[in-house]
């Protein structure tokens, strides 16, 4: 069997159908029934596989997939070896701390001592460690936005696009600790045959994104 390059892009969610259209700009054929895991395209040697976001960093990882396509926010946070080989551009957003509206915001060290829920512990400690502050990080996997009006916690740090999610459970802006777009990552090691599949993707990527400007 010829080899194949494993591409992993997210099943459903705010990734797909750019990841999806990026892949079919690289004029990339491949049949994306519904419900289903895995595709080979048709004029290319590459196979899709539709995975949760979350999911992706380990199995490139791991082998199952040789190369995926992520937010960056996800790929630092789980700390993954894997090497980032693109920057995609789409899906952007920030990461950011937030607190209540009523609260009078004087600075970053206010946040020293304060009782902080995130889905991102990783990206938050290292932004805290590099400023000195010590604070009591709570990891909670969604909803991080109502966990002031609900006494859980003081403030968040959370992912934002629009804002409008933050204002409607009444939180403000106040620190942006990251700045995220889609990225492709690569497992390490890939072997002669798979990289030369990855560079002429790689190649066709630029291609569509000069066209873009
Ligand atoms: O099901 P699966 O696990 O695959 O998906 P998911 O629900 O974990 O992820 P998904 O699809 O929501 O997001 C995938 C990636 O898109 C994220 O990892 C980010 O890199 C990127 N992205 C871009 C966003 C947003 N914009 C975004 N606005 N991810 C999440 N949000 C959420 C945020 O968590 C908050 O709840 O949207 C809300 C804020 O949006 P605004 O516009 O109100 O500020
Ligand atoms: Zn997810």
């Amino acid at each position: 069997m010829q080899t194949q390059l494993r591409i992993a892009v997210q099943k459903s969610g705010r990734l797909s159908d750019d990841s999806i259209q990026l892949i079919r700009e690289c004029g990339i054929k491949f049949y994306n029934g519904a419900g289903k895991l895995k595709t080979e395209a048709t004029n290319f040697p590459a196979e899709l596989l539709f995975l949760r976001d979350d999911d992706i960093p380990r199995y490139v990882e791991d082998g199952v997939a040789d190369i995926g396509i992520i937010g960056e926010n996800v790929f630092v946070e789980t700390q993954s070896q894997a090497d980032l080989v693109k920057r995609l551009g789409f899906s952007k957003c920030r990461l950011s701390l937030a607190l209540p509206k009523a609260v009078d915001y004087q600075g970053v060290q206010q946040f020293d001592g304060m009782r902080i829920a995130t889905s991102y512990p990783n990206l938050l400690n290292k932004y805290f460690a590099g400023k000195g502050i010590k604070a009591d990080i709570h990891e909670i996997s969604g909803s991080v936005e109502i966990a002031p009006s609900i006494g859980l916690a003081d403030a968040v740090c959370d992912i934002v696009s629009s804002g409008s999610t933050l204002l409607s459970n009444g939180l403000k802006e106040v620190e942006t600790i990251f700045e995220s777009e889609a990225v492709m990552i690569a497992r390490k090691e890939l072997g002669p045959l798979k990289e030369a599949i990855l560079k002429k993707l790689l190649f066709r990527i630029e291609s569509v994104q000069k066209a873009k400007g």
